[in-house]
């Protein structure tokens, strides 16, 4: 069997907390890994109240890896009673802000140390490319603790000068503090990136937390709870629920007692969150949703690049990326000879087990997806583009789809405005100099996530980049986003920003407090 399974009650190592856990330990990828199966409320890992578990596939190989507790409305209830007390009365509101600090230290640095083991299960629960798990799904989760981790003793306000009531003087001073519970539910493409991004400035922040990951993924989650008591973090202020979004994920946008919530995921659920939360007590909210991200690649660029980063800009991450460019515009005269080079290079692209270190490419994270993308480039076909490549199933066990290119894509057709989230590269000819009528079409979308142009005429990507409607734009790259900068949608894309200094406001309230003296 690829592996055996093992259910284990798991101490604590030399030094640590003791973790006791229902867990699974696997042989894999020529490493031990074990992580828990259980829900983590209140610093303990328990089962659900409801008896109802998820069961998890290996997208690879399409087998069960192994069954995790499904939380019930009740369960998400005792989490979030756990983090309303640990805010309110626990440690974690005691401890100063430097102290908070030193433990995201700690979590990180366990995170590094279990990296390996966190790619690990990261590549065999969504079929993420174990060297990319590695750089970017567990590296760039390891990065963004330890950038937020720093911010933690230095959240400071502002003194103001406001009018004097004479003979008196008047002073205000804002006080940033944290917002109380929060929630935080997310998707399945990049399980602890996603977690990260969001609940390190959340807990930076001073907050408490109750996550919610994707059904189907899980179980890094799970073995980040577990850090998380390594690393000493008090009881109740992060509780971890898997379970499905309209059990546990909708119990979280209705409750009364949680302040905040956080999500990434699509449009059409961030509608239903969003009025969820206006409904139940009008929680604060940011919203990281679907996009439909123009590339732009111009006749004088440097076409290596541009072939590079345009197959990077859609095929990253099996294309399961949210800033990936769903439509790439390439001018009249490079057209062809982008779409021979592009053909060419995906043709090479090695498609296949995740955990091998030669794979560029591996399943789609689980079946309904798959057929979701097949369903997309059957509709393109239909509508009467071209399907230079790809657009099936790869004859093999597993999730796997071939990464598929279309050309002669009308603005009109279904495949140019809808989001695919998979290995589909939609492409689209322009003729004009005017950067007015490209611009025009880029912004032809209810979508404002990402954006991205290649050409060398400075003045050409500042005017692009100035007139596109989107949170982010690349010029010259794409992909390329970093803990330190702020990352986050316009228009039906959302709002509100994760990572960068901008990230930690969306979990802060801002007081007012003004003097007389
Ligand atoms: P969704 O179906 O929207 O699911 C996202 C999360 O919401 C899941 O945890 C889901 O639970 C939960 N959920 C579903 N219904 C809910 C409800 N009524 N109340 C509360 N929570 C609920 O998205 P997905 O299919 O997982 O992810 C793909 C989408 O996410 C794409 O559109 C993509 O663009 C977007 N995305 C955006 C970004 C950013 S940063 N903008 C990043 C990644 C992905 P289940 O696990 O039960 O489904």
């Amino acid at each position: 069997d690829f592996y055996t399974i093992a259910i284990l009650k798991t101490r604590g190592e030399s030094g640590a907390k003791d973790v006791v856990y229902d867990g699974v330990q696997l042989e894999v990828n020529k490493i031990k890994i074990k992580f828990p199966t259980q829900l983590f409320i209140n610093g303990e890992f328990v089962d659900s109240d409801s008896g109802k578990t998820l069961s998890i596939v290996n997208p690879s190989d399409e087998s069960e890896i192994c069954k995790v507790q499904c939380a019930s409305v009740n369960d998400v209830n005792k989490a979030v009673k756990a983090a309303k007390d640990a805010f309110e009365d626990g440690e974690w509101s005691k401890i100063s802000a430097r102290e908070r600090g030193q433990i995201l230290f700690k979590l990180a640095d366990l995170m590094e140390q279990h990296k390996g083991e966190l790619a690990t299960i990261e590549s065999i629960d969504s079929g993420a490319v174990y060297t990319l798990a590695m750089k970017t799904h567990v590296g760039m989760s390891i990065d963004t603790w330890r950038y937020f981790a720093g911010w933690c003793d230095k959240i400071q306000g502002t003194t103001i000068p406001i009018n004097h009531a004479r003979p008196n003087r008047n002073l205000s001073i804002t006080k940033k503090e944290p917002i109380g519970v929060c929630a935080l539910i997310t998707p399945w493409n990049y399980p602890l990136m996603m977690l990260s991004w969001k609940m390190a400035a959340c807990l930076a922040a001073g907050n408490t937390v109750v996550m919610k990951p994707a059904a189907v993924c899980p179980l890094t989650a799970l073995k980040f709870a577990e850090l998380c008591v390594r690393a000493g973090i008090p009881k109740g202020v992060v509780n971890i629920l898997p379970g499905s979004g309209t059990v546990a994920g909708q119990a979280l946008a209705d409750h009364p007692a949680v302040r905040k919530l956080g999500f990434t995921g699509s449009t059409e659920i961030g509608q239903k969150i969003m009025s969820s939360c206006a409904a139940s007590n009008m929680k604060k909210v940011s919203l990281e949703l679907g996009g439909k991200s123009p590339l732009v690649i111009f006749e004088d660029c440097d076409l290596d690049k541009a072939v590079r980063n345009g197959m990077a800009s859609v095929f990253f991450n099996k294309g399961e990326n949210c800033i990936a460019a769903g439509r790439l515009f390439v001018e009249e005269r490079i057209h062809d000879e982008f779409v021979r080079r592009v053909v060419a290079e995906t043709s090479k692209l090695v498609v296949g087990d995740p955990l091998n270190r030669g794979t560029a490419h591996g399943p789609q994270n689980h079946l309904a997806h798959l057929r979701k993308l097949l369903e997309f480039c059957e509709r393109g076909v239909k509508e009467g583009a071209r399907l230079e490549y790809g657009g099936t199933r790869v004859d093999r066990k597993g999730y796997f789809f071939t990464p598929t290119i279309f050309t002669d894509v009308t603005d009109d057709m279904f495949i140019a405005k809808e989001e695919s989230f998979g290995p589909i590269m939609i492409i689209s000819k322009f003729s004009s100099k005017n950067i007015d009528a490209i611009v025009r079409r880029a912004n032809n979308t209810e979508y404002g996530l990402a954006s991205g142009v290649f050409t060398k005429d400075i003045t050409r990507a500042l005017r692009f980049a100035e007139r596109v409607d989107a949170g982010t734009v690349f010029v010259n790259t794409y992909n390329k986003t970093d803990p330190a900068a702020p990352f986050g949608g316009f228009k039906q894309s959302g709002f509100g920003k994760d990572l960068g200094q901008e990230a930690l406001n969306e979990y802060l309230k801002i007081k007012c407090i003004t003097i007389e003296y």
